[in-house]
């Protein structure tokens, strides 16, 4: 059995939820509400001490770090291969792998935190982000975290994030040439692309589809990956998305 701790807005967990629609696995939904600080309850701590989302439970095997989790499922079921047979394919899928674990995920932090979080205040009123924050264990992460999201939205910093964001969506046009395409690695779809997809569905959503506009390699395959049918059964649906700029917070909460 497949269960898989998980909140529908975060893209390392729809990087799971794509590689188990790939797989055609089905699997077993345990929310954690993260807004609310489900993650830093014991018995979710207890299977992930980092308090992050997602955590996978195999069998009563405990897997964490979504792409582990990715590759553990690849290795797991093997039907279709996601990762490349020829070593040097296999290392540039692991490349962007990280490209996205190290960077890109960093950058969407940023620009969701300030585009998106900031939004909870109103969304929900202190009151119940009080009474939600009242369940993080850390009474100084908890009071910052409050000051964060009530806090004026910090847009310079955003710009910044952009313009490396760019940098990387550049780099990722010059790959898709290089390798050929359709995917990141060649003919072969990989882990790389469900790496990858996450970011730019957020990005999609935070409405800067400008940060890839006039790389024609890259707006051919955020296209591509969107027809994709992991990628409509792993995306959060309109529902399950956080406000934001495309699902502005209703005027009555407001
Ligand atoms: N390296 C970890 C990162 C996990 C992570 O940062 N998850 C986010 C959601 S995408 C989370 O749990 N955020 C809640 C928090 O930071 O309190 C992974 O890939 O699983």
């Amino acid at each position: 059995m497949i269960e898989l701790y998980q909140f529908w807005d975060s893209p390392c967990c729809m990087k799971v939820r794509m590689t188990l629609a790939e797989k055609g696995v089905d699997w077993t939904l345990r929310p954690v509400t993260t807004y609310k600080f489900d993650h830093y309850q014991p018995d979710y701590q207890a299977l992930n001490p980092h308090s992050l989302v997602p955590t996978l439970v195999h069998d009563g095997k405990v897997v964490i770090q979504s792409g582990v989790i990715a590759e553990y499922l690849d290795d797991t079921f093997p039907d279709p291969p996601l990762k490349p047979a020829d070593p040097l394919a296999r290392a540039r899928m692991r490349e962007w792998m990280r490209e996205e674990e190290e960077f890109l995920f960093r950058l969407i932090v940023t620009m969701s935190f300030n585009i998106m979080m900031k939004l909870r205040a109103r969304a929900y009123g202190m009151d119940k982000l009080q009474e939600w924050s009242r369940r993080h264990p850390d009474r100084n992460r908890a009071r910052d975290y409050l000051q964060r999201v009530t806090g004026p939205a910090d847009m310079g910093a955003v710009a910044q994030a952009e313009q490396k964001f760019r940098w990387h969506m550049e780099r990722l046009d010059r790959q898709l040439a290089d390798s050929g395409g359709p995917w990141i690695c060649g003919d072969q779809f990989t882990l790389a692309d469900i790496c990858i997809a996450p970011i730019t569905d957020r990005i999609e959503y935070l409405d800067r589809e400008h940060l890839w506009r006039g790389l024609p390699a890259v707006e051919a395959w955020v296209a591509r990956v969107r027809e994709r049918p992991s990628f409509g059964a792993a995306a959060p649906s309109f529902e399950d998305r956080m406000y934001g700029p495309k699902k502005p917070v209703p005027e009555a909460a407001a």
